[in-house]
Parts: structure tokens; sequence; C-alpha cells
């Protein structure tokens, strides 16, 4: 087989670059471990900034998300069992979030690249990378008992943290950067009407909690718990409790309780890969940098790398000029770091440390009483919440999106 770009997994980041190419002409193959079914129903992230939902609108996907996803100006921030709202909207000249599930954005860029005749090879074994460094690089994989073979221009590595192409580029010039939180997630999907109409981020001292919403039946909640902790531990009474415990507040309010429907407990860790590319290869999205979910960033961040990554493709097979392409790691790079303080950021004024003192639980709080009080804090959240702009050194990027682009 060959094709121009051989795309490695079907996440957000290979369908949406997939998706991009070919709406600029160019030919792809994505090739993923998992069946169809699977990454259609695995429940992730759910918070879309406004760029990744004005470019999912410019590039015709987003049908789907601007009727059955939820549009939030804005959100809470609760400690000391006081609420207090960040007004995003007003606070970012009429900026705001979408929420929409993950596995929703992957259903309708799954079914547009299909009806456009796209070529995905679900359920693939062994996915290897071959003479990234020379002009026809390869990528090799077994499907039902027999050897394959895609011969490509470049290869975009969107395999998600745990995939084969950061791996295939040397180790001494991967300069890995990462910081591992003893936090971890419990979330669960719920069967009940919505709790609150915006999200409600709690630190309390036993610990971070999180009222997140679907859809109008099914609400998504999170609470911290040790990483190392087991499902098995977690009973449904149980959650009910803790999360009362921490987010029901003095003014009345309760979390709604309902049956169970999914629950995970995921760990918490910040990484970033400082090359992005080597050779013929460039990686995008997890498979270049983890951030913690507290900032809601990390399916936006693949979705600005491809947005870069594609540009620079169109670039390079419309003019010959590799100057985006040259330039891809610098310039997803500033964005990434940018999303990363961020999101650690938010991680450390919310969750609860067991290893901290009283003088720097303190400290956190004030930290809080400081963003939700002044205009000026208030402002810097939300202005990374709903998404920083995104710099393409290149005027005439194929798809412009005023919220994307400086
Ligand atoms: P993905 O989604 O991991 O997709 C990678 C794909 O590659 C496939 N793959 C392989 N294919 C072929 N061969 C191999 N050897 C392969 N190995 C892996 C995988 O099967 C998969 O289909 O990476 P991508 O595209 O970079 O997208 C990243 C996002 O999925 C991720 O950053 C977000 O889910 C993070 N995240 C959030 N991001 C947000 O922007 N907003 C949020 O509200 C938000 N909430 C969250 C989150 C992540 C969470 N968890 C589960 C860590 C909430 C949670 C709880
Ligand atoms: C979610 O709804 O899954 C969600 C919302 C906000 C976050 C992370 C996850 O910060």
């Amino acid at each position: 087989m060959r094709t121009q770009i051989g795309i490695i997994g079907a996440g957000p980041a290979g369908l949406m670059l997939s998706h991009l190419l070919h709406l600029q002409g160019i030919e792809t193959i994505v090739i993923e471990k998992r069946s169809r079914e699977e990454i259609e129903s695995t429940i992730r992230a759910g918070v879309l900034e406004q760029g990744t939902v004005d470019l999912l609108n410019a590039s015709g996907v987003g049908e789907r998300m601007m009727k059955e996803g939820d549009i939030h100006q804005g959100i809470e921030l609760q400690f000391k069992g006081k609420r207090h709202r960040i007004n995003m909207q007003e606070l970012t000249n009429g900026k705001k979030v979408t929420v929409y599930a993950q596995h929703e954005v992957i259903k309708d860029l799954v079914g547009a690249r299909l009806q456009a005749g796209g070529k995905i090879i679900f359920n693939a074994e062994h996915v290897s990378l071959h003479d990234i460094d020379t002009g026809e690089p390869k990528i090799r994989f077994r499907k039902e008992g027999m050897n394959y073979e895609v011969a490509c221009d470049f290869i975009a590595g969107c395999d998600g943290f745990h995939g084969p192409s950061r791996q295939a580029i040397p180790k001494i010039l991967r300069n890995e950067k990462q910081k591992v939180y003893p936090f971890g997630w419990l979330g669960i999907l719920t069967q009940t009407p919505p709790v609150n109409p915006e999200l409600i981020y709690t630190n309390h001292e036993r610990g971070f909690a999180l009222i997140s919403t679907r859809s109008p039946e099914v609400q998504r909640h999170y609470l911290q718990v040790d990483p190392n902790d087991d499902l098995k531990n977690w009973s449904g009474d149980r959650i009910w409790t803790e999360l009362h415990a921490r987010v029901d507040s003095e003014d009345g309010f309760k979390v709604k309780e309902g049956p169970i429907i999914q629950k995970n407990i995921v760990a918490m860790r910040s990484f970033v890969c400082e090359t992005m590319q080597y050779g013929r290869l460039f990686i995008a999205g997890d498979a270049a940098h983890i951030v913690p979910p507290t900032g809601a960033k990390g399916l936006n961040l693949a979705i600005s790398d491809v947005y870069v990554l594609s540009n620079g493709l169109v670039q390079f097979y419309q003019s010959g000029k590799k100057e985006i392409l040259c330039r891809y790691s610098e310039i997803c790079l500033r964005r990434i770091w940018k999303a990363q303080r961020f999101s650690n950021w938010m991680t450390t004024i919310l969750h609860r440390d067991v290893n901290h003192s009283s003088y720097e639980y303190q400290v956190q709080l004030a930290e809080l009483d400081y963003v939700t009080s002044s205009n000026a804090a208030s402002t810097s959240l939300a202005e990374n919440y709903v998404g920083l702009p995104l710099e393409i050194p290149d005027n005439n990027s194929i798809i412009f999106s005023e919220s994307l682009l400086v």
C-alpha cells in the first residue's frame, strides 16, 4: 500500500488530521489498533475550547456538536463550602467552552472520513515504524494473520502516550520532561438530570471533586483518590457519600444521586517530549505530551497540534516549502508549555496534597480567594480555560479560524 501521509492512531489527533488533509486533497491512511466500537465508546474528555469548536465547525464536522453539545459561559470554583462563579464569556470578549464528549467527536470524525471514502484500518496489530529518517518512511502491521506495509511521504504519530511513534525517535533526541502527581481521579457516569448548569471544581479538605455533565440524562463526576486505589474499594454508596461530603454546600445545594453506569480511575501526570519531529515522523497529541485533566486541555492540544501539522503539510504539497514543517515542534511547544503551566496550576490549587502542611493549605485557599476576587486573576484563568490562540507563521492557513489565529 502507498499513501501520502500514514497516520498511526484514530484518536482525536489522528482522525482530525486525516479529515483536515482530505479537505485539501491530501491522501491518508489511518492505522488503529482498537476496533471502531471501542474507540467510539471509550469515555474520556468533555470540554472543548472555543478554537476546537470553531475548527470542527469550519471543517464541516460540527453539526451534531452544535445540536447536542452544551455551551458553558462560565465555571464555578468552590472552596470553604462556598461557590464562586468565573464568568468566562464576560472576561474573554465572548468566548465559551462546549461540553461534548470525546467519543462523540470520534464518532463524528469516523463518520465523516468513511463517508468521504477515507481509509481507516481498525484492529491493526504489531504496528511499527521504519525508515523514518529516509525519504520513504513505512508503517508495518499485522491484521487477521497477514502482514502489511504502508509506504508514505510522512508519518504522523497520533497513537497516544503508550503508542510506538514517540519511541521511534532516538532516545537521545527526545528530551522528555515529566511530573507525576500523587493524585488520581475516580470518574463516574451517572443517570441523573444535571446537578448544576455549569461545572463545579471543588477544593475540599477531603480532596478535590468535579461536577461535570454529558447530557440532560447523564452526568459525569470525578473524585480525587489515591492513584493506586482499586475500583473495588469504591461502592456506589461510598462514591455518593464522598461526593456529598465534598460538594454539598452551605446554601442547601446537593449532588443528585442516580445509578452509576460507568466508573474508572486514572493517574495524573504532566509530560512533554521536546522534539515532536524526527526525519519524516511528526508526533501529535498525547503521543507528545500529557496534561492532568484538571485544566481540560488534552484533547484541545491534540487538535491544535494537528492544525499546525496540516498547515505544514498543505504548504509543503502546494508550494514545496518546508517552513512550517521545519518549525512544527517550536510552534506547537510554545502553546503546549502554556497549557502545561495552566493544567499544573489548576491541579495544584484544587487538589489536597497529604504531604502539605497547614501553612501550604492556607496558601492554596488564599490563591483561590485571589483568583475569584481579582478581575486580573479571574481573567487569566478564563482566557486559559477557553483556550489560548494559536500562532501559525503563515497568513495563508488552510482553514481560517479567527479564534485559533492571532
Ligand atoms: P488518544 O485519544 O489516546 O488516541 C490515540 C489512539 O492511538 C491508538 N493507538 C494505536 N494505534 C495503532 N497502533 C498502536 N500501537 C497504538 N497505540 C495506541 C489508540 O487506540 C487510540 O485510539 O490520543 P490523542 O488523539 O492524542 O487525543 C488525546 C486525548 O484523548 C486526551 O488528551 C484527552 O482525553 C484528555 N482529557 C481531556 N482533554 C480535554 O481537552 N478536555 C477534557 O475535558 C479532558 N478530560 C481527559 C479528560 C482525559 C482523561 N483521562 C481518561 C486521562 C478526562 C479524563 C478522565
Ligand atoms: C469531563 O467532563 O470529563 C471533564 C470536565 C472538566 C475537566 C476534565 C474532564 O477539567
